[in-house]
Order: C-alpha cells, then sequence, then structure tokens
C-alpha cells in the first residue's frame, strides 16, 4: 500500500502534522515579487505572529464590518446550516485563525472529527488548544499548511465519518482573483469529495465609502498591518526598508469588483533584501492585497463552474455579507 496515502490515526483528542515545505518560499517569493513592473507581495505573508495580532484588531474595527457581520449571520442561523450539513461530518476548516465562528458550528454540529488548516503554525496550535478545552470530546487534528497550494487531505481512520464540509469564513477568498478562486474552488471540490459540502463566506459588493472605510480606518490599524509587511521582510530577510517612507493605500475598482491594498513609496528611494537592490519612484507602489467582493448570483456561478451547487444562502438584514452552503456535484 501507498505509505503517504495511508489513513492516519486518530489517536488522541489533539494533533498536528506539519504540512508546510522544508526551504521557506518566503525569500524566493518576495525577491521575485519585487522583480515585477508592478511590484507586489502575496497577502499570505501578512500573517506572522505580529500581523495576525494585527488581523485580530482589525476584526473589531467599527469600519471593519465583514467578521462580526458574518458572525451574526452564523449566531442567526447556526442551526440551519448544521442542519444542512448533517450529522457524522467531518468538519475541515480553511486559514481557521482564531476560530470564534468555528465554535458555534461546532457546539451544533457535534463533528466527529475537526481538521483546522492553517498557515500559522502557532495560531493554529493556540485555537486548537482552546477548542480541545472547549470541547472535550471533539477529536482534532491541525494542519499546518499552505492552503493556496495543492494539498492532499489525508484520511482519517476509526472514525464514524459519512462526509467531509470545508468551512472557509471570512471572505479570505476574496484574496484570490476571480480566476485564482476558480482554481482554488476546484481544488476544495476535490478536497471535499462526492457529497461533500462547503460553507463559505463572502463578502458583498456594496459602495465605494464603506469598503474604502473597510480597508483605511481611521485608527490607521489596516495600515500597520500593512506595513507589517516590510517590518517582517526587514526581521526575517534582512531587509531594510525604512518604514516611515512608505504610506499605506486603499481604494475600491467597481469595474474589477475588488479593493486593492498597497504600500506606496513616499519618495524616491533604493530597499536592499538580502543584498539585493530595489529602486522605487515616487509614489510608485507594491500591491500587497485584493480582497474581491461578489454578487450572490456572482458567486454562485463561480462555484457552480467548480463543481459545486449552490444549496443555501444567508445574508444580513443590510445585505453587507453572505454565508453559502453549496454542495459538491
Ligand atoms: C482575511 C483576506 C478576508 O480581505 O478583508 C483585512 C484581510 N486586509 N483588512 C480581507 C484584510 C485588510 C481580509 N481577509
Amino acid at each position: 500500500m501507498d505509505a503517504e496515502r495511508a489513513p492516519l490515526p486518530v489517536e488522541g483528542v489533539l494533533r498536528f502534522y506539519n504540512f508546510l515545505p522544508e526551504a521557506n518560499p518566503f525569500l524566493a517569493d518576495v525577491l521575485a515579487g519585487l522583480a515585477r513592473a508592478q511590484k507586489s507581495l502575496p497577502p499570505k505573508y501578512f500573517y506572522d505572529d505580529a500581523g495576525s495580532r494585527l488581523f485580530e484588531q482589525i476584526c473589531v474595527l467599527p469600519e471593519y464590518y465583514p467578521t462580526r457581520t458574518e458572525l451574526g449571520i452564523m449566531q442567526q442561523n447556526v442551526a440551519e446550516m448544521a442542519q444542512f450539513i448533517g450529522p457524522d461530518t467531518q468538519l475541515v476548516e480553511l486559514g481557521s485563525g482564531a476560530g470564534i465562528k468555528t465554535r458555534l458550528l461546532i457546539e451544533r454540529l457535534l463533528p466527529p472529527l475537526y481538521v483546522p488548516i492553517d498557515i500559522d503554525g502557532r495560531m493554529l496550535r493556540s485555537a486548537s488548544a482552546q477548542l480541545a478545552e472547549l470541547f472535550p470530546w471533539l477529536n482534532i487534528v491541525g494542519l499546518c499548511a499552505d492552503y493556496t497550494l495543492p494539498l492532499e487531505l489525508p484520511q482519517f481512520a476509526g472514525l464514524p465519518i459519512r462526509r467531509k464540509a470545508v468551512f472557509f469564513p471570512g471572505s479570505t477568498v476574496g484574496n484570490f482573483t476571480p480566476e485564482e478562486a476558480l482554481a482554488f474552488l476546484r481544488r476544495v471540490r476535490r478536497m471535499a469529495g462526492a457529497g461533500g459540502a462547503l460553507l463559505i463566506g463572502v463578502d458583498l459588493k456594496k459602495d465605494k465609502a464603506t469598503l474604502e472605510a473597510a480597508y483605511d480606518d481611521a485608527a490607521g490599524v489596516t495600515a500597520k498591518f500593512n506595513l507589517n509587511l516590510l517590518e517582517r521582510i526587514n526581521r526575517e530577510l534582512g531587509g531594510d526598508f525604512a518604514l516611515d517612507r512608505f504610506r499605506h493605500k486603499a481604494f475600491y475598482d467597481p469595474i474589477r469588483g475588488w479593493v486593492e491594498m498597497h504600500l506606496e513609496s513616499r519618495y524616491a528611494q533604493v530597499a536592499h533584501v538580502d543584498g539585493k537592490r530595489f529602486d522605487f519612484a515616487v509614489r510608485e507602489t507594491i500591491h500587497t492585497e485584493i480582497s474581491c467582493k461578489y454578487s450572490v448570483g456572482e458567486f454562485q456561478e463561480l462555484a457552480r463552474k467548480a463543481g459545486f451547487s449552490a444549496q443555501k444562502v444567508w445574508t444580513d438584514p443590510r445585505q453587507l455579507f453572505s454565508v453559502h452552503g453549496m454542495l459538491a456535484v
């Protein structure tokens, strides 16, 4: 038998497996991104310890409506969501983060196994340990992995599992372009397997002012979150970015339907990473993130192309945010 595909035993309630590549791709990704005509850095590198903490601060900002709106939708509808997913389901969560919404779902769904997947190993461990304390009956197998890359979900032996459900809250799918999101959802479809379910949070299209405030808050937390990427490069890769020589920029592009975040050079300047030199013209930017917004219909169509059929959609009264219930066809 293929050793790699042998089912993993679920021994004890709390286990972790590291699926991150041996060699850290951060340096190569940064050097490649900064060498482009439009300099860019992948948003997944926001989430070091400092970045994860800053993101948690973003989630409670008055301007950042997605987190509290999605939580409200879940509080209102979690019974129906659990019923939609059904019993004996292995719950897989992508980008599990601090996992507050997860608690709601787990206490209704009572899944035999919970598999959180996150790129931030420390966040994964602390959130999982909290859940293990809260739900002593729950088997948890945490996977430290980059789910933007192909990932073969291990099989688990010895539990009454009839299907899988993938939970992907927070509108993190918005970090992909619609084209990338399609490729990603096709992989999620394979991960869910036949008859599997997808419960996914998707931020809705809305007016420019609301969106731009959400990504450029008055307290400057999002600016700090964005600039932390340069700080991380300085810390981990021996960079020499002067943080006060860059400013945070965020704007909504209604044609593309996404918010763009950039770090804009205030001056003509030079920075180095790993001994390599990068020149910045005044007002030249590093593109650090997109956050794509969808109408309910647009997202359903995208998911349909990826092999899901839309079954349910839950929204808030102001139609700011949506949570979709879909089935793998
Ligand atoms: C975690 C990707 C959903 O796009 O709204 C928040 C990240 N960036 N403020 C988002 C983020 C700036 C967030 N996601």
